[in-house]
């Protein structure tokens, strides 16, 4: 398979000056006209006229009116073209129902749609197709469909047809086409200055009630956008539409984004608090990339990050105005060491900005998202919030309708700064989690801190040079008070000390508050210290990670010692969850026992070999002593997390029952699931239904239960994903393999919908120690299934490999059952270019 690298950006030699298309529906045999005009462009570095495309038949191809000969090859077209501006016109026959790889135009059940980022649109029509060839677009469909859609302002319409025009110059990858018998939730939206925007979320008819609130969201994140950014909507009309069949969250196109259904239709009888909260974000993270993808886009595929890390920063950023923004850092911190740090730390890790790839769809990770957000907070710590929102002013303005790179992205910030950006960019250039050793030192009123940074090397990369390090520090005096409020200390050196002069004795140091840059912290505490800080630390995302901490070195001493959960830290847990002067949601993400790999990958870090029964075992036995040492609260802090009223999404409700979910799993330990049966049963909501279900399949008295979720929700293809995960993920790990292979043979099991796959093989590969079997049984489940997706749907089979991605934490045992279904895979007959990329990188 072919590579492409960075280093060989060639400019595409043409202008498009405008593209129009015509589409003539039907589900086999789907006909597309396009009308391309180019101009050659003076001095271009090549005049080679190749347009991408596959799959593709070609009906007829003509230039100026004249048809033409071309040279079909591998992944398009070559042809000979006059030097002068010229019209391409072209039609092809596609087929949308034979599409299973949900890339290009494809149905879901019965409607037509499309995906095309990152290289889809070239499975259309035959195209320029990278992101920095931008051009207007005009479109007309031709079909029975009720409702016929693409980006853009609707210009006309009839019984069977509709147009579409959209002024704004984009690349092929935001283009979309949606038609199908679809029922719209409108609402309408007035901008800053005073234009009136049509909104519309279309969905199937029977989700007409899941709409509202996303349609919320959509506005709050208009409003929130021109607030904070100054960034207005730019179109007459914004279209939502939801996907049954997709295969990530959603898309960004130009004026009609299209979303998983998963992530867009909510009610309070089917969608927990997890999802409304979810919902939100994405929403808002679609609605943000019109300005940061869209208007400003990127020149190639290697720079990425550039619209998806600052994209997911300001869906932080927005959710942590909507809701709390302590208890959104903590939950962005938990789920980048879940997902980000593995990827950093093992063999597919890369840096937020990769210079090489096969596949580009295989680089959607949480490198690129996760941590490229978590650079551009870097940014804003290190140049404070005025001038952060000084260079996007500047970025908006210097480049607003261009395709850019990371550099022109640094160049706006030391332009509208004057600081020197060389070497902070090696944060996009540097693969790997830099560990932060700390030590300290306190001699004659001044207190020193000295940390050293390093990396270890990463696939390709084997020197890594330092970075620039924001470290935000507090002092505390042995009585918790703050005597050193919140300072970034910008760390340059591989080695470097840091003096805080006057003080009176020895102070206790708060380091990294905010998390504020995504490094592994070591240093010499004893739990002494920790507990303390759990009890006072002023800044509360440290307060939970020390208690953080505190949880994993109980586990891991109980692990490796044998020893008994520290009553210390029992103590202070008890008295943190009693106080009630504490906002709920803390309490319950204090609650929140850390993840099992996480713990495996500590352990191997600690240079010991993670046995995931045991890691299983103790958290298990933690959580045993933690409910019977709580017991005498538990039934009054049960019934404190009863909210009154109907039930609403927000903030406060969603802490209560966050809260609910912990101190009733602790509950049902005690009470053999009586408390779990009645919250089942009486509930209104699938937020407290969901929880219940999961406390009493955990406690093996869920059989009753499933039964009657299943018969209540067999309608719902959402709920059902639920039903699904939620019988792997609350099993016995002996039992774990077994029952996700009985649910690949259930009825409403299918290959053919994203969701329901990653609802059983995600919930499978999530299950530590069910997926660590020593019998491999959940190693061959997995692979079995990946080879059998492959041939339908390259992308989600390609994603889902990375269950495999840390198999050298593990003893030989399990290492050779992992490489072995590995190698199963990569041997496939026929196995796709993605799937191939990811098992080759993974076992290397
Ligand atoms: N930009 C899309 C992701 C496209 C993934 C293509 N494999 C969604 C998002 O990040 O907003
Ligand atoms: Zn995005």
């Amino acid at each position: 398979p072919q590579t492409f690298y960075l280093k060989d950006y060639t400019p595409f030699g043409f202008d498009v000056e405008s593209v129009e298309l015509t589409f003539k529906l039907a589900p086999t045999a789907t006909r597309v006209l396009s009308r391309i005009r180019f101009i050659p462009q003076e001095n271009a570095a090549s005049s080679d006229f190749f347009l991408h495309g596959e799959e593709l038949e070609l009906i007829s191809a003509a230039i100026d009116g004249t048809p033409v000969q071309v040279e079909e090859v591998d992944g398009g077209l070559n042809c000979a073209v006059p030097s002068t501006p010229f019209l391409w016109e072209a039609e092809v026959e596609i087929n949308p129902k034979g599409n299973t790889a949900l890339e290009g135009l494809y149905m879901s059940n019965g409607m037509y749609c499309t995906q095309c980022e990152a290289e889809g649109f070239r499975k259309i029509t035959y195209y320029p197709d990278r992101p920095d060839v931008m051009s207007t677009f005009k479109v007309r469909i031709e079909g029975p469909e009720k409702v016929l859609l693409s980006n853009g302002n609707p210009t006309a319409s009839g019984e069977g047809w509709a147009e579409w025009h959209d002024p704004w110059p984009k690349p092929a990858y935001l283009f979309a086409l949606v038609a199908g018998d679809l029922i719209n939730h409108p609402d309408h939206f007035t901008t800053k200055s005073g234009k009136d925007v049509d909104l519309n979320i279309w969905v199937r008819p029977g989700d007409e009630g899941k709409c509202a609130f996303g349609m919320e969201a959509l506005k709050k994140s208009m409003t929130w956008d021109e607030e904070v950014y100054g960034r207005e909507y730019d179109l007459d009309i914004f279209n939502i539409v939801a996907v049954d069949d997709f295969n990530m969250g959603a898309m960004e196109n130009k004026g009609l984004n299209v979303f998983n259904s998963s992530c867009v239709l909510a009610s309070p009888e089917t969608s927990t608090d997890a999802n409304f909260e979810r919902i939100e974000a994405i929403i808002a993270h679609e609605y943000f990339h019109n300005w940061t993808g869209n208007r400003i886009t990127c020149r190639d595929w290697f720079q990425l990050c550039l619209k998806e890390g600052l994209t997911v920063y300001r869906d932080a950023q927005f959710t942590a105005d909507m809701r709390s923004e302590p208890v959104k850092r903590i939950e962005d911190v938990i789920a980048l060491r879940a997902r980000q740090f593995p990827e950093d730390q093992g063999p597919l890790s890369h840096p937020p900005r990769p210079e090489e790839f096969q596949e580009i769809n295989n680089f959607y990770t949480a490198t690129v998202y996760e941590k490229g957000a978590e650079v551009i907070g870097m940014l804003k710590r290190l140049v404070g919030d005025a001038d952060y929102y000084k260079a996007l002013d500047l970025y908006f303005d210097r480049h607003d309708g261009q395709a850019c790179t990371i550099e022109d992205w640094l160049s706006v910030f030391e332009d509208a700064t004057g600081r020197d950006m060389a070497q902070f960019k090696r944060w996009y250039s540097q693969a790997g989690t830099p560990k932060l050793k700390v030590s300290d030192n306190f001699d004659a009123g001044t207190y020193t801190l000295t940390f050293e940074q390093s990396t270890a090397p990463t696939p390709g990369q084997d020197i890594k040079d330092p970075r620039v390090i924001p470290i935000a520090v507090g002092l505390l005096n042995d009585k918790g008070d703050e005597i050193q409020p919140t300072r970034v200390l910008e760390m340059t050196q591989a080695t470097q000390s840091f003096a805080f002069d006057g003080l009176a004795a020895k102070p206790v140091p708060s380091i990294l508050r905010e998390f504020s840059a995504p490094v592994i912290l070591e240093r010499d505490t004893t739990n002494t210290e920790r507990t303390f800080l759990f009890a006072h630390d002023t800044d509360p995302f440290n307060r939970w990670e020390a208690g953080n901490a505190l949880a994993k070195e109980t586990r891991l001493a109980m692990i490796t010692a044998g020893e008994a959960p520290d009553s210390a830290y029992l103590d202070a847990l008890i008295k943190l969850v009693r106080d009630d002067t504490l906002d709920p949601a803390f309490r319950a993400l204090v609650l929140q026992a850390p993840g099992q790999s996480d713990l495996a990958q500590t352990l191997h870090a600690r240079g010991q070999v993670p046995d995931p029964q045991k890691i299983y075992d103790a958290s298990e036995t933690f959580t045993q002593t933690l409910a019977q040492a709580l017991s005498d609260s538990l039934p009054r802090l049960y019934a404190a997390t009863t909210v009154d009223g109907p039930y609403s999404p927000d903030a406060e409700g969603a802490g209560k029952r966050a809260l609910n979910a912990r101190i009733l799993s602790l509950l049902t330990r005690l009470d053999a699931g009586e408390q779990a049966q009645r919250q089942f049963e009486t509930a209104d909501n699938m937020t407290l239904q969901y929880a219940a279900l999961a406390c009493l399949l955990k406690a093996d008295k869920g059989a009753d239960a499933s039964a009657s979720f299943f018969d209540q929700w067999q309608e719902d293809r959402l709920v059902m994903d639920k039903w699904f995960a939620l019988q792997i993920s609350c099993a016995e790990p002996e039992a774990a393999a077994r029952i996700a292979k009985e649910l690949t043979t259930h009825p409403l099991f299918t290959l053919k919908n994203p969701n329901r796959f990653r609802a059983v093989m995600g919930a499978l590969s999530g299950h530590h120690a069910g997926f660590h079997q020593i019998s491999g049984a959940g190693y061959t489940l997995l692979a079995d299934n990946l080879i059998a997706l492959d041939a339908l749907n390259p992308q989600t089979t390609a994603r889902m490999c990375a269950a495999f991605q840390s198999w050298p934490r593990y003893d030989t045992a399990r290492q050779e059952l992992i490489k072995g279904e590995l190698q199963r895979i990569a041997t496939t007959k026929g196995l796709s270019r993605d799937t191939n990329e990811m098992v080759t990188r993974i076992l290397n």
